[in-house]
């Protein structure tokens, strides 16, 4: 985000300041003073934040990720977007966002007067359980058998069923950025993706992987929580 941009961005808080209201699909967190985003914020919505703002993001002029079938390896693409994850196929208006790096994340939260969730948060919100989502079902790499219906693709999302607290894909779809560094400074990142298998189980509540803050990889995106003393 260049200068002018993030001065527009923080006139922009001050003004709105404690009237600005939450975004809809967001839900209420028993046992947290939180509204967390209901699904992974989508291909669509970081688009028209990217827009509004005029911003330059991470995928804009850095090399993302994304795994391919042909060569069952993980491929380098400076083409690949938020909207093109593998920089050849589009995203639809409902996929969730991915190539977002965390500095990225935290700019599209922040913009809307929120935040991303801490681990603490996250294992709150998800309290622990396991909803079965879009994983890979198989032996990563080698095949996906998609018996949940998406074979090695991010599912729109909303397309599996919520957990107790009304969260979508909390398990499964794209891996989801937090605020929580770990001893290197690498930023956990929690629900695990549509290319975890149950070898792996990164799906899994008490799965652990941090990565670096400039990541960008086609099974990685993020949802945003609200304080409520703000609004
Ligand atoms: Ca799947
Ligand atoms: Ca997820």
């Amino acid at each position: 985000m260049t200068l002018k941009n993030s001065i527009y961005l923080i006139i922009l808080i001050i003004l709105s300041g404690c009237e600005t209201p939450i975004p809809e699909d967001v839900v209420s967190i028993k046992g947290l003073n939180i509204w967390v985003d209901e699904h992974e914020v989508t291909a669509f919505e970081f688009e028209r934040f990217k827009h509004q703002f005029d911003i330059r993001i991470a995928s804009d002029s850095t090399t993302g990720w994304w795994y391919s079938l042909d060569s069952l390896r993980w491929e380098k693409s400076s083409m690949a977007t938020h909207l093109k994850p593998n920089s050849m196929v589009g995203s639809d208006s409902l996929s969730p966002a991915v190539q977002v790096s965390w500095d990225d994340a935290c700019s599209y939260c922040n913009a809307l007067n929120g935040r991303l969730p801490t681990v603490d948060e996250w294992e709150k919100m998800t309290q622990g359980e396991y909803i079965p989502g879009n994983i890979w079902e198989g032996f990563f790499p080698f095949k996906d058998e998609g018996k949940d219906g998406f074979s090695a693709v991010s599912s729109p999302v909303k397309s599996f069923s919520p957990n107790s607290n009304g969260l979508y894909d909390v398990h499964g779809n794209v891996w989801e950025w937090t605020s929580s560094k770990d001893a290197e400074g690498n930023f956990f990142v929690k629900s695990g993706s549509f290319l975890s298998d149950y070898n792996s189980g990164g799906f899994l509540p008490d799965y652990e992987l941090a990565l670096s803050h400039d990541s960008l990889r086609v099974d990685l995106g993020f949802r945003c929580v609200y304080n409520k003393e703000k609004h």
